[in-house]
């Protein structure tokens, strides 16, 4: 529906120039207006229609979205399904004033979405909680999960801001990581995502401020959540917890998914091989992961771990690459 919405808007956008390039006449013009609005009426109506708990989920992401991964992951850990939507990277936030992920789900008759990973992790809980009390435990969100949590939220976002440094200057690694090799992004979208590369990497630029300044401040937060996480792993006897709950909550899965911008796990998304070959990424960028390596030495070894252990590749047939 989305989708379908996006392109109803889309063609409405650029009749105009249809109409102007190929000298239509007004009733033509208007037949062309008048077939959009039913369009669009009769897929509102298809919607209004669909029976409750067809497609329960459906998760909008983009290819390399660390916050995606969040809650993805915690999807597959509460054994829900959902359709995983992508969009080419950056689309959604600079057209659409939107980032991903985004959930929507059947509420009646009606279908609600919820943006902001945190959010939909408390919806998940809510819903779940009474449902399935047992497989949803890890998502209860304590006071100490949540404020871990808010921290893991900053260190996410610091990591964007790390990445952005490094990357912006290698369209290639880049568009990669934003879908264009990802055949489960809709083709337009990546020819488009091409074209449109230098608009996108200026906006992200805009966006986060990068710069010197900004990606050294963004390093030592990204260092200073590190050395928490390192610290508190190295008070236990096993990798289990950050919070020393013996099993991994949404806290844990957070973190991991978070780190994978830098841990590049081989099974990121639920797939079978690293989105990015880190041999192929600046070496300024290698050296800042042999550093977080080597300083967090049970930080690392625990995303390590729980890709290992706890995320499945779940998608790992679908096509991927093109
Ligand atoms: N606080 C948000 C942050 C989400 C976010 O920054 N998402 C990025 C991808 S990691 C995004 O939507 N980028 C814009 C786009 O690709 O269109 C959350 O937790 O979901």
């Amino acid at each position: 529906m989305p989708r379908q919405q996006a392109l109803i808007t889309g063609i409405a956008f650029l009749l105009p120039i249809v109409v102007a390039a190929a000298d239509l006449s007004l009733l033509t013009t208007l037949l062309i207006v008048l077939a959009l609005l039913v369009w669009a009426w009769l897929a509102t109506l298809v919607g209004l229609g669909r029976k409750p708990g067809e497609e329960a989920f459906v998760l909008d992401t983009i290819t390399a979205s660390h916050f995606a991964e969040k809650v993805r992951w915690c999807l597959d850990k509460l054994g829900v399904p959902y359709e995983e939507r992508r969009w080419a990277g950056t689309l959604n936030a600079f057209y659409r004033g939107r980032t991903v992920p985004i959930l929507r789900f059947r509420t009646g008759r009606v279908t609600s979405h919820i943006g902001n990973s945190s959010e939909i992790l408390r919806y998940l809980w809510g819903t779940f909680a009474r449902e399935r009390p047992d497989a949803a435990l890890f998502l209860e969100p304590t006071p100490e999960r949540t404020a871990l949590e808010k921290r893991l939220d900053r260190y996410g976002r610091m990591l964007q801001v790390w990445v952005y440094s490094h990357l912006l200057d290698e369209p290639e690694l880049t568009l990669r990581a934003w879908g264009v090799h990802d055949k489960r992004v809709p083709a337009w979208q990546r020819r488009l995502l091409r074209w449109l590369y230098p608009v996108q990497a200026r906006l992200i630029r805009r966006a986060f401020r990068i710069g010197p300044a900004s990606y050294e401040r963004a390093k030592s937060g990204i260092e200073e959540v590190l050395s928490e996480v390192d610290r508190r792993l190295g008070e236990q006897e096993s990798l289990n917890s950050i919070l020393g709950d013996g099993v991994p909550n949404y806290t844990d899965y957070a973190f991991a998914a978070l780190s994978s911008v830098w841990a590049l796990p081989p099974n990121m998304g639920g797939s079978n091989e690293p989105l990015l070959d880190i041999e192929a990424l600046p070496e300024a960028m290698r050296r800042d992961i042999e550093e977080f390596r080597h300083r967090f030495p049970a930080a690392s070894a625990y995303v390590d771990q729980l890709y290992r252990e706890h995320r499945d590749s779940r998608d790992a047939n679908e096509p991927r690459d093109a």
